[in-house]
């Protein structure tokens, strides 16, 4: 790393150093890193692709010959690494006879290849994909009336193959293997003592930047952690609220679609109003190689990312978590909460439940005022919502960013409330087909 960017280095300290070669030199590159992250080296014009090296496995050495010269660009193809600085150029140059000896049309044919790859095939799924959904009434219980405390929480980010949809799966990057991390809840003026563990078997670095900390990036810029490593921070919960948090480790878009983001709730002195019910719903937007239903295993695709053109949108991580996995139900005449987030990493939601109203909307996750009688409420990527309501009548209720396209791109959760239909609050008066209740 150098200056917030991932690099080459050469012997000198050069960062991204030009390579210069004659036509028909050999070329010998050894590669070494001292990280536990895993870099490589690719040069697609003369079909170069290293062996991937971190410090674990040791050097690695690539030989190839250049046969005509010009600029070439080299880069790291590990996910994202390219995007945040690791990028060089490779000059050739070569003697007039040389580059006139070489048939144009063989040399046109070359490039063209190199520069038009086929449309790739998606690779087979992961048959040791196993659900990273999050459980949505995973929510810790409220902490009640005490004095400020010191709390300590551990969290370690594991890479693992994930279902994703019916035969299809992703690389996910979570916070203890759940998407979104656990949900943490600790009382305004605690301390709060956070040690963030990278496994060992992780390909990358990873962070936490939480939302609720003031100074240091919010933890951002000393949880930098490589695979097999541990970092604590330490920090005053200062200001009451319902926060996200993230990983921050560049590509960050990337880290954060790929599952790194939760919540963390200060709650007040006083706490929250009880209420008889409370989930935690997350939505995050991803960016894969092949369209929303191919099956096999999707790789992340940046370009798409850049573009912010979703493939698929999730609450819980996958999609179906919280239709078919996990199940939300209340009872009619209970009070529910949902502590809702956006991780983004770039879509916001206009969040709303078909056929409910929110008694009450903590906008923008502020508890320190409440707006009433709300339809749909808008959240911010990086941004959170408390909402509170009373279930009145039964049915299934789903829960969607009205931005209603993305229902089919993986977007709905499902309220199953249960009891007595007051024919005061609804009723159907056509006859027609009931409600499944
Ligand atoms: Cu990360």
């Amino acid at each position: 790393m150098a200056d917030g960017k991932m690099v080459y280095l050469d012997a000198k300290g050069q960062v991204n150093p030009v390579l210069r070669a004659k036509v028909g030199d050999t070329i010998e590159l050894t590669l070494a890193s001292g990280e536990g992250a895993e870099h490589d080296i690719v040069i697609p014009d003369f079909k170069v692709q290293s062996k991937p090296f971190s410090a674990a496995s040791g050097p690695t050495t690539v030989r190839f010959t250049v046969t005509q010269s010009g600029s070439f660009t080299y880069y790291c193809s590990i996910p994202g690494h390219r995007q945040i600085g690791m990028e060089g150029v490779l000059e050739v140059t070569g003697p007039a006879d040389a580059s006139a000896a070489a048939p144009k049309g063989s040399n046109t044919a070359v490039l063209g290849s190199a520069a038009a790859p086929a449309v790739k095939p998606i690779a087979a799924v992961a048959t040791d994909a196993v659900s990273i959904a999050m459980d949505p009434t995973a929510v810790p219980k409220p902490l009640g009336q005490r004095a400020p405390q010191l709390v300590k929480y551990s969290i370690e980010t594991v890479e693992l193959a994930g279902k994703l949809d019916d035969g299809t799966t992703f690389t996910y990057w979570t916070f203890d293997k759940k998407v979104p991390g656990p949900m943490l809840r600790v009382k305004k003026g605690d301390t709060i003592e956070l040690t963030l563990t990278n496994a060992r078997s992780s390909k990358m670095i990873h962070s936490i930047d939480l939302h609720a900390v003031t100074g240091g990036h919010g933890g951002g810029e000393h949880t930098q952690v490589a695979p097999g490593e541990s970092k604590t921070v330490r920090f005053k919960a200062m200001n009451a609220g319902l926060y996200v948090y993230h990983c921050a480790t560049p590509d960050v878009p990337h880290h954060i679609s790929a599952g790194m983001y939760g919540l963390i709730l200060v709650e007040p002195p006083e706490g929250l109003p009880k209420v008889d019910r409370e989930f935690y719903v997350m939505q995050g937007d991803l960016y894969t190689s092949h369209k929303k239903g191919t099956k096999g295993h999707q790789a992340y695709d940046t370009d798409k990312a850049s573009d912010e053109l979703p493939t698929y949108y999730t609450f819980n991580g996958s999609v179906g978590a919280l239709t078919k996995e996990f199940r939300m139900q209340a009872k009619v005449g209970e009070t529910v909460r949902v502590y809702f987030g956006v991780g983004g990493p770039n879509k916001s939601s206009a969040f709303h439940a078909i056929g409910e109203i929110f008694g009450k909307v903590y906008s923008e996750g502020s508890i320190s005022s409440v707006r009433r009688d709300v339809q749909t409420t808008t959240v911010a990527p990086g941004g959170a919502t408390i909402v509170d309501f009373k279930v009145d009548y039964p049915g299934k209720y789903l829960l969607v960013d009205h931005a209603l396209s993305r229902v089919a791109k993986g977007l709905a959760a499902s309220l199953e409330v249960t009891g007595p239909a007051d024919s005061a609050v609804y009723q159907p008066l056509s006859g027609g087909a009931h409600a499944d209740h």
